[in-house]
């Protein structure tokens, strides 16, 4: 049975999400983190950081083995550390004999096995199966991290209630590895709750196990699983610094259902109009409670439904006439992932309708904006899925004025004594940012329109 345990922060953690037999992009990232390997085969610090990684570094992919084996060795030479999961639990109590049915991904994990065995022989598999066995049974429910006695941040797998913390019990252990079950699937499988809703307390609370596009803070929870297995990328979060290292991955799992582009399909469902009609309030990153009274709601959703561009195309309304919004995406598949339709360019004015009219007018604007984007950014090149500008109307031109963010972060931050028009827009990118939901992006348009 898992016991929770303490750590020292010391000089340094770095917070691995879910590897799933990534190896080469371990690997990477590692190098990326600053390890470097000793003769002896072992990955050091310079610093003197050490490795934290939260489970399920083996299934869905490649080179599940290369991975229990790195952290087997690294655990014992008190390089890293390890916590248990839903995948590691399974693969411990299937090499422990118990009658499991490997699936999901742990199906590869035998393959490799039986290839070990083909190349080494019996002996030598058995030695390493109980070896593997023994780390994953050995690996606590969840780690409280400390800074000089003060519990700081907590590492887990796929959730903990904050009376769970520190403490250990079959089921904590249990809650630790799957999350909350909050009732049962038409299928028969336990429907998972969101558990981050119940946090509290002070602790940082880093997790993985359900893949997400973004490394998101939440309510002091962070998912650092970006879905490495199913194409996304490998996430390390660095503790004290909590800056967020990551390489690219390929997806090897090739899964029915992509979680990571069911994340994209879940956020652009549309909003739930009633909630708005009796007013609301827009609370935004800076503290700021909007006030938006219910006189006109109805005629601005009218108006949203009917005469402005799809929701999913407004990030932010530009405060006056004489702004517009251009929001501009890599490629087809960007676009098609974060707004569900095709459209490379969009100017967006401050009643949230297209500029850029169809016809042989708006296809010159067009082009003339995407040359102007292109003399400062090398699209085919762009990291990010999508850039934001701010432009200004110059007669039948826009000319572009400010980049004002990426899918990487904002570029211009808010000014003290902002106006509220200012601090919609600016709370709108930051949900976007987020990969917030549509709904929650719109809320702040909707706004910012009200409250012109
Ligand atoms: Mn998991």
């Amino acid at each position: 049975m898992s016991e929770p345990k303490w750590i020292e922060l010391g000089k340094g953690l770095d917070i691995i999400g879910d590897i799933h037999g990534c190896m080469d992009e371990w690997l990477l990232l590692l190098e990326k983190l600053g390890y470097k390997q000793s003769a002896d085969g072992f990955y050091r610090h310079p610093e003197g950081r050490k490795i934290l990684s939260l489970g399920d570094i083996m299934s869905r992919g490649p080179r599940s083995l290369d991975s229990l084996l790195f952290f087997e060795a690294h655990i014992k030479a008190g390089l890293a550390y390890m916590i248990d999961s839903n995948h590691g639990w399974k693969i411990a109590r299937w090499l422990d004999g118990r009658k499991v049915t490997l699936a999901h991904g742990d199906e590869r994990v035998e393959e490799e096995f039986l290839d070990y065995e083909r190349q080494h022989g019996s002996l030598a598999t058995n030695r390493l199966k109980e070896r593997i066995k023994n780390m994953l049974l050995d690996a606590p429910s969840h780690y409280v991290i400390q800074d000089n006695g003060a519990s700081v941040a907590v590492a887990v797998h796929a959730g903990i209630r904050d009376d769970y913390i520190g403490k250990q019990s079959p089921k904590i252990a249990d809650y630790c590895r799957y999350g909350p079950v909050v009732g049962v699937q038409r299928n028969g499988k336990p429907k998972r709750g969101d558990w981050t809703i119940h946090h509290h307390s002070p602790e940082l609370i880093i997790w993985g196990h359900d893949p997400r596009p973004v490394a998101l803070e939440v309510q002091r929870t962070i998912n650092i699983d970006q879905g490495a297995v199913f194409g996304g990328d490998l996430t390390a979060l660095r503790l004290p610094s909590k800056e967020i290292v990551q390489v690219e991955s390929q997806d090897y799992a090739q899964a029915a259902i992509n979680p990571l582009e069911e994340w994209f399909e879940k956020r652009r469902k549309a909003p739930a109009f009633k909630k708005w009609l009796n007013g609301f309030t827009v609370q935004t990153e800076t503290g700021r409670e909007i006030q938006v009274e219910p006189t006109g709601v109805l005629e601005a959703l009218d108006h949203f439904s009917n005469r402005a561009l799809p929701l999913e195309q407004i990030v932010y309304l530009p405060t006056d006439d004489k702004h517009v919004s251009v929001l501009v995406f890599k490629d087809q598949s960007a676009a098609h992932r974060w707004t569900g339709l095709s459209d490379l360019l969009l100017v967006v004015d401050s009643q949230g309708c297209a500029v850029v009219s169809k016809g042989k007018e708006g296809e010159s604007l067009k082009k003339h904006l995407f040359e102007l984007i292109e003399q400062s950014q090398d699209l085919t090149r762009l990291e990010s899925d999508w850039l934001l500008y701010e432009g200004v109307m110059a007669g039948d031109n826009i000319q572009l004025k400010n980049l004002l963010a990426s899918e990487h972060g904002v570029e211009l931050s808010i000014k003290n004594g902002a106006s509220i028009q200012q601090e919609l827009a600016f709370e709108g990118i930051k949900r976007l940012i987020r990969l917030e939901t549509v709904e929650r992006i719109h809320e702040c348009v909707l706004a910012a329109y009200l409250l012109k």
